[in-house]
């Protein structure tokens, strides 16, 4: 086999099979307008859904009046939540244990709610029906101020939930209270500052949606859905409404970007469901953007009050945060159980502390549900940006570059694995190499020179360090479960009589180029060019069960998952190749996509000869049955801790306050690189939603509870005219305990970025006596910061 000239395009770092730049497989579909998205799905017969959403933040639900909306032509049904109670339906478990209304019976908790669902003969009617519906409400007083949330007088959002008599949700802290607070009373130094991670929201080009077909006759419901996870929605619709599981079908078609949106089942896919059920036709729903910008997951809104505590040469010691946490009316953010601020507890980044401590309430606001999406690996990226904020701030007070405050403090190669103050076993990293590229790539003494010349002449220029550090690949079963369900994944490798394979995968592509990347590590690890590999995902019916795809979990588990299956079919061969050989399969060797005779190398079998084999006449020997097959579900050891350096360069306009991005270097370290070219894609686009929410996008709301971010008029997220051309660079310190040492690279660049940008803005601002300034810095906060004014909300 000559497989360097079957896969002419996999010819990076001279490496013809498996890892390297090969271009995506799935892109022929995407560039020629051939992708399948699920509202290019229209089946037989297939009616529309559309969604009244409530026009205030809190009010009590007097009455719905739906006879004229049903006396529309074309309206077959008009659902509302009365009627769902009688199908025990009106409330549905979110994936933190709490309940969501899936259409509101008593009150409405946020602008945007879901109140009555109208299923028609197309979109339009049913959307025109919608304003045939009249809904009494008493409007009440909303909560929207996260900080008088747990007022006395505050009220209480959640009188649904007997007991509920606060907008308190938990209380959930890690790290050692007592021997961080021992550590700061002898200090030289405490440094205290509050920062704000603002509501954003992750805003895919795809808005969510879905298309229930339900058959009466074998009771089989179908279900089209933009979801990130279709095995885990398979298993709560299962629970939530009753069917049995095997006759639940669902099916992720391509997925226009999910970035932590698609995670959640909303309401829609529900009545979805229920529409089918109720017309006996297939129904589709799908959201608009102001839909999704006001009622689907929201990301971060964490309020995070911090202390360092440090020598005054600059060795940070210690480190302590408070965190409010605005989950919005129902708690519906998706973390693994046991972790209700998800992995927030990485706040220690990438220092040797001597003592950690963190305690995140949970509270309810009158604003949508979410808080668990927008690329944030379980919520690290509010543990990244706080923890490199705060060493900024250190530096500034201490007046030390904040490049040799890193140094100084960074967990040293020796020390991997290393066990942080708050619970989590580093794998490996070897910071200080890849921190000292990012310095040369970016030039920063001259940067630094530069920046002092302009100073002098009234120029803002700004130089933002970060470093951040990451866990991702949730996770060890025995600690990472979503309700209930332990954190694995499956794969499945099947290789045809002819040589050619089909891989099947629990995960779920919305853009990462799974269908390469996957075809890939199998090409790596049994010779196979990738082009002879089908990647099979997003349908349950035909795939392996297993978690999904988020927290840049799918190389860390899945990819595990596949690497250890084809090993499995690697061994298997090499028994079947034994026996084509009438040799003893200890006499074999492998060399990629062979097995030979050791000393005669002439006397082999390829794979695709040993795939003719397995299904052929020659005798097999005990225990291997003729196919070439394997299955694995793996459950990895632990997360995976991915890193990087990255460098950002502003320049302020002094009259405006407008920042321009001038330079932005990253460097980073995900082990194991299966594909660079997708690799840089992953972080090219981190660095833009980076840039896009220091500088610009923020979900706010006004004192009624009305969302102002509910447009692209009004969420501003960047174009290519805002962000530079990126300088991207990388190091390779291989997870030990992955299988093929790859560590998880999907979220780092949203993660890492932000605080760069708002590092190298306040940094600009250094010379107006500026140490801190909160997201988005908008050329209006950067005014007012230049002029000593507070930010503007
Ligand atoms: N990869 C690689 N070598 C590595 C690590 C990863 O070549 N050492 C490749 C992978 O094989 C995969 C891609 O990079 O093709 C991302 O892999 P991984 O880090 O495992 O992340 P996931 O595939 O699990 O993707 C999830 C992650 C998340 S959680 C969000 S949010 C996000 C992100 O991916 N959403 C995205 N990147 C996105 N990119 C696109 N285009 N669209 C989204 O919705
Ligand atoms: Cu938190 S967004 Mo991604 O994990 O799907």
């Amino acid at each position: 086999m000559t497989v360097t000239e079957t896969n002419p395009a996999a010819t990076d770092e001279n490496r013809p099979i498996g890892f390297g730049r090969l271009q995506r497989k799935e892109d022929p579909r995407f560039v020629r307008g051939k992708g399948r998205y699920l509202d290019d799905i229209a089946l037989p017969g297939m009616l529309h859904g559309a969604i009244l959403r409530s026009p205030v933040a809190h009010a009590t639900i007097v009455s719905i009046d739906t006879t004229e909306a049903l006396a529309h032509p074309k309206v077959l049904a008009v659902i509302t939540g009365k009627d769902l109670e009688g199908l025990n339906l009106a409330w549905a478990p979110t994936l933190s244990y709490d309940v969501q209304a899936v259409l509101a019976t008593d009150k409405v908790r946020f602008q945007g709610q879901e109140v009555a669902f109208v299923v028609a003969e197309d979109r339009y009617a049913a959307r025109d029906a919608l304003e045939l519906i009249d809904v009494d409400y008493d409007v009440l007083e909303p909560v929207v101020d996260v900080r008088k949330a747990l007022d006395a007088d505050a009220p209480i959002i959640r009188d649904d939930k007997e007991g509920q008599t606060n907008n308190h949700i938990f209380d959930w802290e890690a790290g050692d209270s007592a021997a961080t607070d021992a550590v700061f009373d002898s200090a030289e130094v405490v440094i205290s500052e509050e920062v704000i991670y603002p509501r954003v929201h992750p805003a895919p080009m795809e808005t969510c949606g879905a298309i229930a077909d339900y058959d009466p006759i074998d009771g089989k419901l179908t279900l089209y859905e933009t979801t990130q996870a279709p095995h885990a929605h398979r298993t709560v619709f299962a629970l939530v409404a009753g069917l049995p599981e095997h006759k639940i079908r669902v099916i992720s078609p391509d997925i226009g970007g999910g970035f932590g949106n698609k995670v959640g089942i909303y309401p829609g896919y529900i009545l979805a469901v229920v529409g089918s059920i109720v017309t006996g036709k297939p129904v589709k729903w799908v959201e608009d953007r102001s839909e999704n910008l006001m009622s689907t997951s929201f990301a971060r809104d964490y309020i995070m009050k911090a202390d360092v505590a440090a020598t005054r040469d600059g060795r940070i010691l210690a480190v302590r945060t408070h965190v409010i946490a605005d989950h919005g009316a129902f708690n519906a953010s998706a973390n693994p159980t046991k972790y209700p601020a998800g992995f927030f507890h990485i706040f220690t980044g990438s220092y040797d502390l001597e003592a950690a401590y963190c305690k995140v309430t949970g509270v309810y606001t009158n604003k949508a549900p979410g808080g668990v999406a927008y690329a944030c690996s379980f919520r690290v990226t509010e543990a990244v940006y706080l923890i490199e904020r705060m060493v900024d701030i250190v530096a500034a007070k201490l007046e030390l570059d904040p490049a040799q405050i890193r140094l100084k403090n960074f967990i040293r190669p020796e020390q991997f694995p290393y066990a942080n103050k708050t619970g989590w076993e580093y794998d490996s990293g070897e910071y200080e190499k890849t921190f000292r590229l990012a310095l040369s790539r970016a030039g920063y003494e001259e940067l630094r020179r530069e920046q002092a010349e302009k100073r002098a002449n009234g120029e803002l220029m700004g130089i933002g360090i970060s470093f951040f550090t990451e866990t991702v690949g949730a996770g060890p079963r025995r600690h990472m479960d979503i309700l209930g369900l332990g954190m694995a994944d499956g794969a499945e490798v099947r290789i045809h009589p002819t040589g050619k394979a089909v891989v099947r995968l629990s995960v779920q592509t919305q853009g990462q180029g799974h269908e390469t990347t996957f075809a890939q590590i199998v090409a790596e690890e049994i010779g196979i060019p990738p082009e002879d590999i089908e990647v099979v995902h997003g349908d349950t019916d035909n795939t392996p069960f297993g978690l999904g795809t988020y927290g840049s979990r799918s190389t860390p588990v899945s990819g595990g998952a596949v690497a250890l299956a084809t090993r499995k079919v690697r061994e298997k061969a090499k028994h079947i190749a034994a026996a084509m050989l009438e040799v003893r399969p200890e006499d074999l060797e492998w060399e990629k996509g062979r097995w030979f005779v050791a000393g005669d190398p002439t006397q082999g079998k390829t794979m695709a000869e040993i795939a003719m084999g397995a299904h052929g006449t020659v005798e097999l020997p005990e225990g291997i049955d003729g196919n070439l097959d394997a299955e694995v579900t793996y459950n990895p050891p632990n997360l995976t801790f991915p890193y990087g350096a990255y460098i950002c360069v502003v320049d302020v306009d002094p009259g405006t306050g407008y920042v321009k991005v001038r330079r932005f270097i990253a460097v980073d370290d995900c082990g194991t690189r299966i594909n660079p070219m997708i690799i840089e894609g992953q972080v090219h686009g981190g660095l833009t939603d980076g840039v896009g929410m220091a500088l610009m996008e923020f979900i706010g709301f006004d004192e009624s509870g009305n969302c102002l971010g509910g447009s692209f008029m009004d969420y501003l997220i960047p174009t290519a005219m805002e962000v530079p051309d990126w300088e991207t660079d990388f190091t390779v310190t291989p997870s030990p305990h992955h299988p093929i040492g790859a560590k998880g690279i999907g979220e780092s660049a949203t993660v890492g970025s932000p605080p760069a940008v708002v590092n190298a803005v306040v940094d600009a601002l250094a010379p107006f006596g500026v140490t801190h300034l909160d997201m988005p810095c908008t050329p209006d906060r950067v005014w007012a910061a230049m002029q000593g004014r507070a930010t503007p909300p």
